[in-house]
């Protein structure tokens, strides 16, 4: 029986789920005394340190904790789990960790994106159970802006390079916790997890990279809906247009679409609830309910979009933003992803010219971190002749407009392209970055579903005005148009839709493709999969 600190917050789900696909049962800490109770104890930790560490507090675990870790007993912290155990951190001053380790949580300062999101390799410095049968060269998944500064070397059980090199796990006795996130990559993981669950005999990796790089990300999306059978199935659009002579096209189940892009190498899948702008998405369940399966037996991490924003329903009861994304992260989302209502809060914030600290945007972030809140902008291409006929930033495109126009402007739409509004794709993306969004996902309507390869002037235009990660999307037909985008732009992932669903290119496909070609990726070894 393994126990689990469940103190609240964020995708505990997946945690739950990987180990009990190991064979283990999980009990999760409902008292102070469970703690010392626990024979093994797993911490996984999501969010803000110092909303943890007071949450710890209110419940009466830190000092049972403290006792558990002094005892050296089995202790395996993920992320926030693995910062907590030092002194304090930059991310909320004034507020101590545990003390376990001597040392700082800091910040990463470094021009590369941050948080630093994607799979990136390990260097290893000492044997540990964690390594029993690892060859050294798997990848595994961050997502973090912080990262742990130990005083004592002889703690530091790897290391990872971002823009420097920084510990991403640390080992005393039976103490073990790693920065990465085991529960979300892939085989590689479940391996780690299960060497500590079942208590392996320590080892050193055969080979170690003498710098780790951070894998380009290909994305798997599903875009979800009820079609005229009133069955939830993936669909996919033309230029978002989801029908084929009037009926919704039907490309598959939710489920059984993530499951097989998992097992083929997807580094991330994304579900779109593309009606989601209409219908509430809590009443939504089967929604919910594809996420809860799907979490079951894909472990790699899971975005669900559509419908984040507050809502009334028709008995009066109010929803906000944060309670519908607590729902889904409750049944197994690592991230959200916020469309539309990024699109008004960016209007309300440039007509006011200051944040409301109330939006869906600042909630979620605050709560459950950065990282975990995507926007998703839909944008289309407006053609001028000249600069001066627009308000807005345009750029000067190699691809002229019907009328021969030099210039353009990227309109955000809002309700699925169904509704142009007077903002732009580059400073929507500025606003957003502000005001704490931790990644955009930029889609073009002009093409999506084209298979014309992805519009690199659109993206590079929004990848230069942030420092937070950007997913290129729409419009991928070829493992080529990988390459493009991440030749041509510094984008940190890229997600495509039809050509995996109708079989056109496979994943694997287009990852060979790319390494090939010296474009980091996250290798698939599919043989292992169980
Ligand atoms: O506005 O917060 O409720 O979120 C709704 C979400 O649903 C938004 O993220 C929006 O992008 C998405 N959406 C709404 N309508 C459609 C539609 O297609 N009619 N799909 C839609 C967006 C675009 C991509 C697609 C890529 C890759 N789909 O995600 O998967 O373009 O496609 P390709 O590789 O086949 O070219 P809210």
């Amino acid at each position: 029986m393994i126990t689990l600190l469940d103190y609240g917050a964020g995708n505990v789900r997946s945690v739950v789920n990987a180990i009990e696909s190991l064979g283990e049962r999980v009990k999760r800490v409902e008292r102070p005394e469970d703690i010392l109770a626990a024979e093994k104890l797993v911490f996984p930790g999501v969010g803000n340190f110092g909303a943890l560490m007071r949450t710890l507090e209110r419940r009466g675990l830190i000092e049972p904790l403290k006792r558990y870790l002094a005892e050296g007993r089995p202790f395996f912290g993920i992320c926030l789990g693995l910062q907590a155990l030092f002194e304090e951190s930059e991310e909320a001053p004034g507020i101590p960790g545990f003390g376990f380790f001597k040392g700082r949580v800091k910040r990463f300062r470094t021009t590369l994106s941050v948080p630093h999101i994607g799979w990136n390799g390990i260097k290893v410095r000492q044997p540990s159970p964690l390594f029993h049968g690892l060859s050294g060269e798997e990848k595994f998944y961050f997502v973090h802006s912080y990262h742990v500064a130990p005083e004592e070397p002889e703690i530091v059980l790897t290391s990872t390079d971002y823009g420097y090199e920084f510990v991403s796990a640390v080992q005393r006795g039976n103490v073990i916790a790693t920065q990465f996130h085991p529960e979300k990559s892939g085989q590689a993981g479940l391996k780690l997890l299960e060497n500590f669950l079942k208590g392996a005999p320590a080892a050193k990796p055969p080979h170690t990279p003498e710098k780790t790089r951070l894998a380009k990300r290909i994305v798997a999306c599903l875009d979800v809906r009820t079609n005229d059978e009133g069955d939830l199935v993936v669909t996919k659009g033309d230029q978002y247009d989801v029908r084929e002579k009037g009926r919704v096209r039907n490309l598959g189940k939710p489920v059984d679409l993530a499951r097989r892009y998992y097992t083929e190498g997807a580094d991330e899948i994304t579900f779109l609830n593309i009606t989601g702008f209409r219908d509430f998405p809590l009443k939504d369940l089967p929604m919910l309910e594809v996420l809860r399966l799907t979490s079951k037996n894909v472990f790699v991490p899971l975005t669900i979009g559509g419908g984040i924003r507050d809502f009334t329903d028709r008995d009066g009861r109010h929803y906000t933003a944060l309670e519908v994304a607590a729902e889904y992260f409750r049944s197994g989302a690592d991230k959200v992803s916020i469309g539309s209502d990024a699109v008004l809060i960016v209007e309300e914030y440039l007509r006011t010219g200051k944040a409301t600290g109330k939006s869906s945007i600042e909630t979620i972030s605050r709560v459950y971190g950065a990282q975990a809140v995507v926007i998703s902008i839909d944008p289309r291409r407006v053609y001028v002749d000249s600069p001066e006929k627009t308000h807005h930033p345009v750029i000067e495109t190699e691809i002229p407009g019907p009328n021969g126009e030099r210039y353009c402007w990227f309109q955000c739409t809002i309700k699925g392209g169904r509704e142009g509004r007077d903002v732009d794709a580059v400073t929507l993306a500025k606003v957003c970055e502000e005001l704490g969004a931790g990644e955009i996902l930029l889609n073009s309507i002009d093409r999506d579903g084209t298979n014309q390869g992805f519009d690199i002037e659109l993206i590079r235009a929004v990848k230069e005005a942030v420092s937070i990660p950007v997913i290129a999307s729409s419009g991928a037909g070829a493992p080529e148009h990988f390459y493009e985008v991440f030749t041509k732009t510094d984008v940190e992932a890229a997600l495509a839709a039809g050509i995996f669903h109708r079989r056109e290119v496979a994943i694997e496909e287009v990852k060979r493709y790319l390494a090939e070609r010296g474009i980091e990726i996250r290798p698939v070894f599919r043989e292992e999969l169980r």
